[in-house]
Parts: structure tokens; sequence; C-alpha cells
């Protein structure tokens, strides 16, 4: 069929298994030409066709509200409600969003781009139905990496205890975005592997061809089956029965049949209901079928015939490969890296393979990671824990109250800071020194290059201080020099020049020079400063900066707000312009896009400071 022609789900209902069979086909099809083109999240959602599919078939959306946590797997939902043109615009500048989107469709009941939201999101609209006297069903589709998360504990915690009616489908495809980890996957996969697995799908065939597939029987012949299950294969309890759900499962995730039997019970029950759902990541596309590492999780345009993902800058190495080789670089025993379920993108699979007994993954668990890594501190280990900008912000208290409050000696290498390009405003990496800035004890530096990166992390070994390392998505010159430390504390000339000063740090060192080649040729010279400590600053340093009298420019890709240009506007009372990011969310696109729409752009920059210059003579 031709997908761009779907304009809602409501066709669903009508269609065969057959038909629904080969419109999974047709899906599959339509997502790996579409994405292999603009990039997304390719394997979650080829794992996930017939499950949302069957989702449409059995509810009626917009009335019955689906939640897909994380949403990064709700690309076949936005082509059942009416997306599919839109695909070729995925994750771009002004193009459809790779989460759901309460302004892009009325299908769209919640937002998220961070994990394991969904639960405590659909309890709350189902109490709001309940106290509107409602009669639609709340429905939150959860990964098994997601549901470890704290928060999912809390929202199981009052769900068991408020009985409310909901639907939550686990949707349990054995992968976070690597392979899972911890011990409820442990329960999970003890489920899943039950040796009668198949029985209970031989036995849920028979109890359809037995009782009519819509009222009571249904229900009670489901509950039957699932205490049968229980009772006889496993021998502890189910947790989330345990905890006051009612559990349905293990299913066949790519089965109609099943799919829409359990789906109609779950509709019929008037308590939480939990179906267990198994998936396989990637079906269909066999390089991500097979794939262990997460490499086809959230992947860029690729070739699909050969699998060969397409690569723009291979002379090039991203930060968080730099960081990582540095980590293995300086290794002593006492280092321990911990990833919240991003071994990935933070590429620690090669620290991983070499010290596998001092590599921990805790799972899509930031806030644990942040006081694990502070009590291990406290048994002079030495934790580099690498998290991404915008994940930490889950991590605000621990940083605050445990790891700086005992000035702990943790490393924290912040990932993917500033403009990240096409996951959009959830995924920004623009809010973390405004939120560290304040803490005491903590030291945070931001590197211009490699090699001030690699000395930057022999620093943090031996200095006994919290000590966060930003660093950015981008792809950089790797440049290798014997490690030498560099004193805390102490920030850079990268240019002199007498007409005016340029703090900035980051990449923005680097793209700066062509600003400050620009304003010579106007001849305006500038003095450019590497401000790699954003703390403590370089108080030395900036008092000749003032000194000087002239105007000084901080340009920084963070927000306004409690950046490092607002922070030394608290020690001086000299003006200083601060070129950073305004008070809004920055949504999703290109970083050079971005940059330009926020005048954040060097040509942007170059401007403004000539005509503060010229304002100034
Ligand atoms: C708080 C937070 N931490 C980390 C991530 C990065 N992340 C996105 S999807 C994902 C894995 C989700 O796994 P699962 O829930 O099993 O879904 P699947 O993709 O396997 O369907 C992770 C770790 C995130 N989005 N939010």
């Amino acid at each position: 069929m031709n997908i761009n022609e779907i304009k809602d789900p409501k066709f669903l209902k009508k269609l065969s298994k057959k038909e629904l069979q080969d419109l999974s086909t047709d899906i599959r099809k339509f997502l790996i030409t579409s994405i292999s083109k603009t990039g997304g999240h390719l394997s979650s959602n080829l794992g996930i066709v017939e499950l949302t599919i069957a989702i449409h078939k059995v509810f009626n959306s917009p009335k019955d509200k689906i939640i897909f946590d994380v949403s990064h797997q709700s690309y076949v939902h936005k082509i059942l409600t009416g997306r599919a043109p839109m695909f070729d615009t995925l994750r771009q500048y002004k193009g459809l969003s790779g989460f759901q989107k309460i302004s892009e469709s009325k299908h769209d009941p919640y937002e998220a781009g961070h994990s394991s939201t969904s639960l405590s999101a659909a309890l709350g609209l189902a109490i709001g139905r309940d106290m509107n006297k409602e009669k639609n069903h709340v429905i939150a589709i959860i990964g098994d990496g997601s549901i470890s998360n704290g928060i999912c504990y809390e929202a199981l915690n009052h769900i068991g205890e408020t009985k409310t009616k909901l639907i939550i489908i686990l949707n349990d495809n054995n992968m976070s975005i690597s392979k899972n980890v911890g011990a409820l996957h442990n329960h999970l996969d003890k489920i899943r592997s039950a040796k009668d697995y198949r029985n209970v799908k031989t036995k849920t065939k028979e109890l359809m061809s037995h009782i009519p597939i819509l009222g009571k029987p249904l229900y009670k012949g489901i509950k039957n089956l699932k205490n049968n299950f229980k009772k006889i294969y496993l021998k502890e309890g189910l947790i989330f029965e345990e905890l006051g759900l009612n559990y349905y499962g293990p299913i066949n995730g790519h089965d109609f049949d099943e799919l829409e039997l359990y789906l109609n019970a779950a509709k019929k029950s008037n308590a939480p209901v939990i179906i267990h759902v198994i998936t396989e990541k990637g079906k269909g596309y066999p390089f991500a079928e097979n794939d262990r590492q997460g490499k086809w999780h959230g992947v860029g345009p690729f070739d699909k015939d050969s699998g060969t993902i397409i690569n723009n800058n291979p002379d090039k190495t991203s930060w968080s490969e730099i960081v990582s080789d540095s980590i293995i670089r300086l290794m002593n025993k006492d280092i321990v890296a911990i990833t919240p379920a991003m071994e990935n993108g933070s590429k620690l699979t090669k620290f991983k393979q070499m010290f596998p007994n001092n590599f921990i993954d805790v799972g899509i668990a930031e806030e644990h990671a942040l006081i694990l890594a502070n009590a291990l501190s406290l048994e002079n280990k030495i934790p580099f824990v690498s998290i991404y900008s915008s994940f930490l912000q889950r991590g605000y208290d621990e940083v605050l109250h445990d790891i700086a409050r005992m000035n702990s000696h943790v490393i924290i290498g912040i990932d993917r800071c500033g403009i990240v390009g096409a996951d959009g405003e959830t995924h920004q990496g623009i809010f973390d020194l405004t939120f560290l800035l304040p803490i005491p004890n903590i030291i945070i530096a931001s590197p211009k290059d490699s090699i001030e990166c690699t000395n930057l992390i022999k620093t943090a070994i031996n200095t006994k201080s919290p000590f966060c390392i930003r660093y950015s998505k981008n792809k950089i010159d790797y440049k290798k020099t014997k490690p030498t430390e560099i004193k805390i504390g102490t920030w850079e000339q990268i240019t002199e020049g007498s007409d005016g000063t340029l703090i900035t740090y980051g990449d923005f060192v680097e793209e700066s020079k062509e600003i400050i080649k620009k304003l010579k040729k106007d001849k305006i010279n500038i003095e450019l400063v590497n401000a790699r400590f954003l703390k403590p600053i370089d108080t030395e340093y900036f008092n000749k900066i003032i000194k000087k009298n002239k105007p000084i420019f901080v340009y920084e890709e963070s927000m306004k707000v409690g950046s490092l240009g607002s922070y030394l506007k608290t020690i001086t009372n000299k003006n200083i312009t601060i070129f950073g990011i305004p008070d809004t969310f920055v949504l999703q696109g290109k970083r050079e896009e971005l940059l330009k729409e926020l005048e954040l752009d060097t040509n942007s920059i170059y401007k403004k400071i000539k005509n503060e210059i010229r304002k100034a003579k």
C-alpha cells in the first residue's frame, strides 16, 4: 500500500491478518528507505511495527491516549497518524520531530526525549481522565531499557496503590541501546526464556479458538492462562504482580493474533495492566537485527543495500572517542569508567574490552551512576562518569548534594555539550554550565582541542576534587602528545589585540580564529582568550583584561543566564557583552543552521564585534 496516503489509523479496523502483515512489510520498507536518507532511530522502530499497528487497531486514537516512552520509537505511530509525507524532513530544521510532539499531531498526547517518563505521564492522564469522568484508555509503551530507570519505580509504586485503570505495554527486545543490563533485565530474561514460552503460545492459540473475541470470557481465559504460566513455570513471583498490577504475557510482539487478543483483554480490565511483549529490535533489516553494539539504534544516513553508514568526516575524531582514548592512555588500576547505558555513544567499548573489571554500565540510571561514583571515590577509586549534558540534568542533586558537597574526587565527562542537532530541544547540551557554575568545590573545564583534552584529563586524575570536563558532539583533529598537567584555573591567550578581548572556550576557540582574522582585515585587533577553566576562572588574567579598559566579549554555546559571561559580570562593573543562547528552547536542525538562527555563527559575531568596536572608538 502507499504509505504516504495514510491519513489516520481508522482504516486498520477493517484489515485482515494478511493485510496487516503486508502493511507491516510496507512500513518496514518505508522506514529503511526513509531513514537511510535522513538518519534516525532505525532499530527500535523496525522492532515495534506490528505492536504499533495492533495498538492502533484495537484502540481509538486520539480519544485513547498513546504515550511512547522516550518516543524515539514513535515513527510507526507517526506514519499511521498521517505523517508519512513529512518523513523526508525527519529530525531536520523545521521538519518532523524524531519524538512525539503535541504541536505536531492530536495523536501525540505527551512529549519526551528523555527516558522513563511515560508511566508517570500515563498515571497523570488517567487520574485526570477519571476526575473529568471521561472513559478513554491510556496506554504507555515502554522499553525494557527505559523501565529500569528509577522514575518508573516511583510510578509503579503509585499505580499499584491507586489501582487506576491504565495499560502499560512493556516492549521487551532484550536491548537498551546496546545489550540491556541489570537485575530487572535478568528477571525479564527468565520469563522470556522460560522453556515453556512456546507452550503458552500454543495455549493462547487454543484459547482463541474457544472463546468469543470480546467480553468477560476472554478476560477470564487470559487470567487463567497467566496464572497457570506463573504457577507452573516461574518459581518466584512476577515483580509487576507483586507491585499490584495485572501481568499478561510474555507474548509475541510480531504476531497479530496474540497482540489483538491480549490488547482486547487489557481493554476489558478495570485495573492497571502490564502486557509483556517480546519483540526483535531491528526486525526486517539484517544489519540491524544482528547488532549488539547499538550501532543501528540511532543512525546517520546510510547505504541501505550495503549497510554502510555514511561518514562525512572520516579524517576527524569525535570528542567522545578522544576522551575515552585519553582515559585508556592514562589508565591506572583505580580508574573506573561508569556509563548510564551510553557505552556506544560515549565510545567506551574499547575501554570495556581492555578493562572489563573497571567498567560499569548501570543502565539508564543517571542519578544512581553519580552516587555510585561518589561512593567509589570514598574507597579511593577514581570514577570517571561519562554522561551527556542533557541527561546530567537528571543528576543535578547528586552532583550537588553528594559529589560536590563531600568534595569527592569524581571526574564527570560531560558529553554532547552545546547544540547537538537532530535530536532537538530535549537533547541540547546548553544548560549544564548554568546549573553547575553556582556549585561550590567543583572544577569545570572545556578543552579547545584534543591535546588540551588529554592534558585536562591527566589534571583531573591527579586533582582530588569534583572535576567536570565538557565537550561537544563535534568531530575534530585528534593529535597526541605526551600528556602534561595544566595549572587549575589558568586561561590561555590565543591572539594578542589592543582593541578589545574575546573570551571563549571549547570548539568556539578554533571557530573564533576566523572572526579574529576577519576583524584584522578591518584593522580591528582583538585579543582571543581560551577560557579553558570556567571554574575557577583565571582571576589574574581577567583582571589584566579589565585593566585594559577595552570592550570585553564572551562567546558561548550555552544559555546566557548563568553563563561564564554572566558569572564574570558578577565580579566586575565593566560592561561585558555576552553572545550566548537567549531564554528559549533550541529546536532541531544542523548546528550551523541553529547557530545562524540564534545569531551565534561566526559571521554574526564578527559583525556584532565590529559594530561595538566602532562605537567604542
Ligand atoms: C534519561 C535518558 N538517558 C538516556 C537516554 C538515551 N536513550 C535513548 S533510547 C535509550 C534506550 C532505550 O531502550 P529501550 O527502552 O529498551 O527501548 P528500545 O530502543 O530498545 O526500543 C537510551 C539509553 C535517554 N533518552 N534519556
